[in-house]
């Protein structure tokens, strides 16, 4: 095995042990922040966001598994280079650690929860690990290390295998602790996996894992419906649901609710020592979680969408939101409608983590209800969907509206360009009229019957008025059934019973709204508008 590989790998092995190692420190105690997860963090947030918009386009639900690998192995290559170094240079090697050092503090205070001495001293403690255990594989391979004494006598020839075994205690006690190859490679592997342990074992006393398992079951909701003030809704009628095999739930259950945000982690919020600040009115007022939960709640039925869903896609979900509506709190917080200036033309929501979103205040105060929520579907709001604080706007992508785990909302003028605005979506947001088709999919093959064609339809405040569905690739259309409309800000569910014949036909679905608009046919990607265009699923019928 080459001198220099050796090197590298230990270098490499000696930077997974101290990942190893910080992660597990993170996992006992959670003050210290997961160096590796804040380190990708910063590296989402200082992706230009041209290039973030296209990755996320392209690497899809894999981005944040591609991103750790990348890190990670980026962190590895980095150190077995110093590795390789630092027999050259030691001072210079021994700055490039100084360099890692402050790169990991870095990226590890901009995580709000980070504890000072505890951090620093595990990024050091965790480093300095590494760095033994790198000097004690180059050692152990004979390779001469910085600081060091040189191993007595030669190193055993490339790849000479009989003196090499670990068990050679001759070679031990000749060459102070020289192993050869397989020794190596045991002991660097025995290494790797240490780390690995220590990481995975971070990872699951943390109860993190990745991003995707981040769940703890929401507790109940108080009952609010006795409360001063305060509105609940009776449970949706059954007109407003069409039984059909394949039809998405009214009401979307917390579990199988849209999930996108750039927390690679969900903020922990402990409500006890959390306050939401309302700025720029007036009367800046700072509630705490029992001040905004005294103030009337309502419930609201309200559908949630995302700017990034493709045309036919899942990044839409519908929610029985509780909260205090957004126009209540800016009331007590001084602000009218009437008192609107340019000054104070724009609602930004800022989260504990720093994201921001904006939207035109007139928005918040033209009497739709736009909440400030703590509850999805009776309980309160899970962790990854904003726990304890989140707003909801109808009618508004959640880029520009739905800031979770909220602590600021802040009135401005129109030029802050909030988190993805900066990233080159576009500035208001409204979302566009859709309809999906989901009782039957792409390719399916079908045999000749009544078939029911049904989905979702959605145009959040502006309701939906008429959707028809075509089976012959949008030659005609068929006026389709729609449930009752549950609300004016919700989805709409709709079926067409289609005489299916033996054949191949292409299926197509548009809405219109209630304002009369019916969705635009021109195809469009969700960069930067949201996606346009007929959904459209191609079936076999036998
Ligand atoms: N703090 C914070 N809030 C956020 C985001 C985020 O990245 N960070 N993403 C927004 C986007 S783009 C959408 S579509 C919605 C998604 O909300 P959900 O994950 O609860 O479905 O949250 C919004 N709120
Ligand atoms: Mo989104």
């Amino acid at each position: 095995m080459k001198t220099r590989f050796r090197t590298f790998i230990a270098g490499a092995v000696g930077m997974l042990a101290a990942f190893g190692l910080a992660e597990l420190v993170h996992g006992l105690y959670q003050p210290v922040p997961s160096v590796l997860m804040a380190i990708a963090q910063r590296v989402i947030e200082f992706t230009p966001g041209g290039f973030a918009t296209r990755a996320i386009e392209i690497l899809g639900e894999a981005d944040i598994p591609i991103l750790l690998a990348v890190v990670t192995l980026g962190s590895l290559a980095i150190a077995g280079y110093l590795a390789d170094f630092s027999r050259r240079s030691p001072l210079f090697a021994l700055a490039g650690v100084g360099i890692l050092a402050a790169v990991a503090l870095a990226a590890a205070f901009a995580e709000p929860s980070a504890a000072l001495v505890p951090t620093v001293l595990t990024v050091i403690g965790a480093l300095s690990v590494g760095c033994a255990v790198a000097g004690l594989l180059m050692g152990a391979s004979g390779l001469r290390i910085p600081g060091a004494t040189q191993p007595a006598g030669p190193s055993a020839p490339e790849g000479e295998t009989v003196m090499e075994g670990v068990r050679s205690k001759e070679a031990h006690s000749k060459r102070g602790i020289s192993v050869g190859r397989r020794g190596f490679l045991l002991l660097s592997g025995g290494a790797a996996v240490a780390g690995l342990a220590a990481a995975g074992a971070g990872r699951l006393i943390s109860g993190e894992g990745l991003r995707e398992t981040v769940s703890t079951a929401p507790s109940a909701l108080p009952d609010l419906s006795a409360s001063a003030g305060s509105q609940t809704l009776p449970p949706p009628p059954a007109a407003a649901s069409i039984d059909v095999a394949g039809m998405p739930p009214l009401i979307t259950p917390a579990e199988d609710f849209y999930l996108i945000d750039t927390a690679l982690t969900a903020p922990r919020i402990d409500v006890n020592n959390w306050a939401l600040s309302v700025k720029g009115t007036d009367n800046p007022i700072e509630l705490s979680y029992n001040d905004l939960t005294s103030l009337p709640t309502r419930e609201s039925d309200v559908t949630l969408s995302c700017i990034s869903n493709e045309v036919g896609g899942g990044l839409v979900s519908n929610g029985r939101w509780t909260g205090v509506l957004l126009s209540d709190v800016l009331a007590e917080a001084g602000m009218s409608p009437e008192k609107i200036t340019s000054a104070t033309e724009q609602l930004v929501g800022r989260s504990v983590d720093g994201w921001t979103s904006g939207f035109k205040t007139e928005i918040a105060l033209d009497g739709r209800e736009a909440l400030v929520a703590f509850g999805l579907n009776g309980s309160e709001l899970p962790l990854d969907h904003g726990y304890p604080v989140r707003l909801v706007v109808p009618g508004l992508y959640g880029y520009v509206s739905a800031t979770k785990w909220l602590t600021e909302i802040e009135l401005t003028n129109w030029d802050f360009d909030a988190y993805w605005i900066q990233r080159s979506w576009s500035k208001e947001g409204p979302v566009l009229t859709q309809s999906r088709i989901d009782t039957v999919s792409d390719n399916d093959t079908l045999s000749a019957s009544t078939i029911p064609i049904g989905g979702v339809a959605w145009a959040p405040h502006r309701g939906i008025d008429r959707v028809e569905v075509s089976t012959d690739d949008g030659e005609t259309w068929n006026e389709a059934t729609l449930a009752a409309q549950l609300a004016a800000d919700t989805w709409r569910q709709y079926v067409y019973e289609w005489d299916a014949r033996p054949g191949e036909h292409t299926l197509k679905v548009r809405a219109t709204d209630g304002e009369g608009e019916t969705q635009t046919e021109e195809e469009a990607k969700p960069h930067p508008s949201g996606a346009t265009g007929y959904h459209t699923v191609e079936v076999t019928v036998e």
